[in-house]
């Protein structure tokens, strides 16, 4: 159980995630706010404190490695690469553009990427080989994979679900981020997937459902899924697409954005102030 300076901690952290995503994206130049947002929590409790990775030492073999699935919100990937120091701050200003090493979806050129992926639908299987491949190596490294809960609509996904439950691969961890909303509208009104956390149940896994922004929760529940033995676990996260910028949470509008100035700088002003509670 994290104690509550630990909580706090990666609650700050999780801020200044938040924060890092919208200097990156900045004003006029598109990129995915809202399903960057949502992940600041769970990306910020994997990488400041759940996670066996040394940022000096990222290609150790015994590192454990976190997948992007729903590769389309890496900016908040690079947000938790840039404060670990992995990728140089500077880099941020080049997002999206060719000359510059943070592109639009994860690519391995990237310090700290572990993989390609961008479409939909992939990662759970790369999480899998992956896993399979650290258990043949006998290594203790842990596999992390973060889906979109739009993605999951992909049949692929559940593929890899039967494969991980065969292979018995418990250090494979699923997270679903569950905020409700894809690139065009609510997920319910696109491709629903009900009884999520039965549904995974039934194809094997261990499943856990917890509020995605809730880190003592997320922290309890990556706790349980390394003590769990013989099946993999998947975290079902209820979380909030554009988490903590009043004008692009719940809805799809900032799913792929730009902002204005004024909006930029009421989404830093909002962080802030969310931070500044926070001490
Ligand atoms: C195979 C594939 N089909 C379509 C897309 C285009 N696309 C990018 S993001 C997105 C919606 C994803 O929604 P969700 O998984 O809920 O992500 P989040 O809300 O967390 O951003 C789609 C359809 C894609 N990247 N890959």
């Amino acid at each position: 159980m994290a104690k509550p300076d630990e909580i706090r901690r990666i609650q700050r952290i999780a801020c200044d995630l938040r924060a890092n995503v919208i200097k990156m994206i900045g004003v006029g130049k598109v990129g995915h706010i809202g399903g960057s947002c949502s992940l600041a929590e769970i990306a910020a409790a994997l990488y400041f404190s759940k996670m066996r990775i040394d940022p000096n030492d990222m290609k150790n073999k015994d590192r454990d490695r976190f997948l992007l699935s729903k590769g389309h919100t890496v900016p908040i990937q690079y947000a938790a690469l840039i404060e670990m120091g992995v990728i140089p701050r500077e880099h941020s200003s080049g997002l999206k553009t060719l000359e510059g090493n943070l592109q639009g979806h994860p690519d391995m050129k990237t310090p700290g990427m572990e993989a390609v992926t961008g479409s939909l639908g992939q990662g759970l299987s790369i999480g899998v080989g992956m896993a399979l491949a650290l258990r043949y190596k006998k290594s203790p490294a842990r596999v992390y994979v973060a889906m979109g809960d739009g993605e999951i609509a992909e049949g692929q996904i559940w593929e890899a679900a039967m494969a991980a439950a065969r292979y018995k691969l418990d250090s494979l961890t699923g997270i679903v981020d569950r905020n409700g909303f894809q690139a065009t509208g609510a997920t319910r009104d696109i491709f629903e997937i009900p009884n999520l956390v039965e549904k995974w149940r039934a194809f094997g896994w261990n499943a856990l459902h917890v509020d995605g922004h809730d880190v003592a929760a997320v922290l309890n529940a990556l706790d349980e899924a390394e003590a769990t033995k013989g099946v993999p676990t998947v975290i079902v996260a209820d979380t909030v697409k554009g988490k903590g910028v009043s004008f692009a949470e719940n809805t799809s509008a900032f799913h792929n954005a730009s902002l204005t100035q004024a909006q930029y700088d009421q989404a830093l002003s909002e962080i802030a102030e969310a931070k500044r509670i926070l001490q």
